[in-house]
């Protein structure tokens, strides 16, 4: 039988970086050198993780083309290539189709839906999905029809005032999610949750631990309390293209 990997795709990051798409932020110059040494940073780390790292060529025409996440959304049974809000972003979607086609069915996203993966929040069987300035109705209703055979049931969760669902809420176990509650009901979710300030609220799971953004070092602790084990990234340059540690990679099993 052949063993399971844990696959990571990423992609380079592009110097039209500083080019990239806002919603929430003020434009701040990103330092090139300094986010493609984090970027690097974030990839040995998920390689010491345990992940087989795959770096999609660098898209020099797409400045937001380092955020994998909005582009699919991987699950173990299916992958679904989005559809992604921004205009700007769709081009990204042919590459990450061909990469991930080799490990999964594939399904898509149709015009008029849009979908962001960065709305999208996978709880065991429950898919928790954003609508937000970048994932319209028509898009969640496509995702709920695309997973309803493989038995996951789709929750819409209304996100206000953070660019995505995950801005504002991540896994960090099986039943323990950390939340910005500014933004978001802890009740929604059903599961245990730590309260996080927003530039804290996305933190990416990984093998047995989940990376933390250096920003979120105050809940550390919290978090160590409930038996995670954290480990601080630091994903600064990227946070002011509103890109968070979730954005930057898909996460799957293959075999
Ligand atoms: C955008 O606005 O699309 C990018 N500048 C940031 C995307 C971040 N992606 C994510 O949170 N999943």
């Amino acid at each position: 039988m052949n063993p399971t990997r844990s696959i990571a795709i990423t992609r380079a990051l592009p110097a039209s970086i500083n080019r990239c798409e806002l919603t929430y932020h003020t434009r701040t110059p990103i330092d090139l050198a300094r986010a493609r040494a984090q970027h690097a940073e974030y990839q040995r780390v998920l390689a010491r993780h345990g992940y087989e790292v795959i770096e999609l060529p660098e898209e020099p025409e797409l400045p937001d083309s380092v955020f994998v996440e909005d582009a699919a959304v991987v699950l173990d049974e299916c992958a679904i290539i989005t559809r992604p809000g921004a205009e700007s972003r769709r081009a990204e979607i042919p590459t990450i189709r061909a990469a991930l086609a080799r490990y999964r069915e594939l399904h898509e996203i149709n015009e008029p839906g849009t979908v962001d993966g960065g709305d999208v929040l996978r709880l065991g069987r429950r898919i928790f999905v954003g609508l937000s300035t970048r994932t319209n109705q028509d898009g969640i209703e496509q995702l709920r029809s695309i997973v309803k055979p493989y038995d996951y049931q789709v929750v819409a969760v209304e996100v206000n005032g953070s660019l995505h669902l995950k801005s504002s809420v991540t896994v960090v176990a099986d039943d323990l999610v950390v939340i910005d509650t500014e933004v978001l009901d802890p009740g929604l979710f059903g599961v245990r949750s730590i309260e996080v300030p927003a530039n804290a609220a996305n933190m990416l799971r990984v093998n047995n631990a989940v990376l933390c953004p250096t920003t979120g070092t105050s809940v550390v602790t919290k978090l160590e309390a409930h038996g995670v084990q954290v480990e601080l990234v630091d994903n600064s340059e990227l946070a002011k293209a509103e890109g968070g540690l979730t954005c930057c990679s898909l996460l799957f099993n293959a075999t």
